[in-house]
């Protein structure tokens, strides 16, 4: 069984921050932890937007704080996201996200990602090995 805690994760290798600045990521689950996905939580700060596109990974987001929304970029249609929403990226969906309050995400990656990943410049992860 494994256990953390955010208290442990806050300042380790497991603690991510965005080139750019606009989230950190805290990744209770990585690839070696043997879950088959990665598990995350994650802040998006206030006043950011990211466009993001996960083309090797599936992701669910589920909000547990905060005001923001969701832009799919393929057809223009905005989702509110508040505490209570989730999306999945099933599609592998190019997306923009806005926070208007800081946001406070779970997510889950499959495949896991393996450590300390940050976005390229399209907004992906690279595939995994
Ligand atoms: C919601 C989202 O994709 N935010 C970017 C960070 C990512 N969730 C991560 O690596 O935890």
């Amino acid at each position: 069984m494994i256990v953390r805690t955010l208290d442990e994760i806050i300042g380790s290798e497991r603690d991510v921050r965005a080139e750019n600045g606009n989230w950190v990521s805290r990744r209770f689950l990585l690839r070696d932890d043997g879950m088959g996905f990665s598990f995350h939580e994650t802040t998006i700060f206030a006043g950011t937007e990211t466009d993001i596109w996960y083309k090797h990974h599936l992701e669910a987001v589920y909000c547990v704080g905060g005001e923001g929304e969701i832009e799919d970029l393929a057809t223009g249609i905005v989702h509110p996201i508040r505490d209570g929403t989730l999306y999945a990226l099933d599609r592998h969906d190019r997306h923009k996200l806005r926070a208007f309050t800081d946001l406070r995400l779970v997510c889950a990656f499959n495949p896991p990602i393996s450590g300390r990943e940050v976005h390229d410049k399209d907004g992906a992860y690279p595939p995994a090995e």
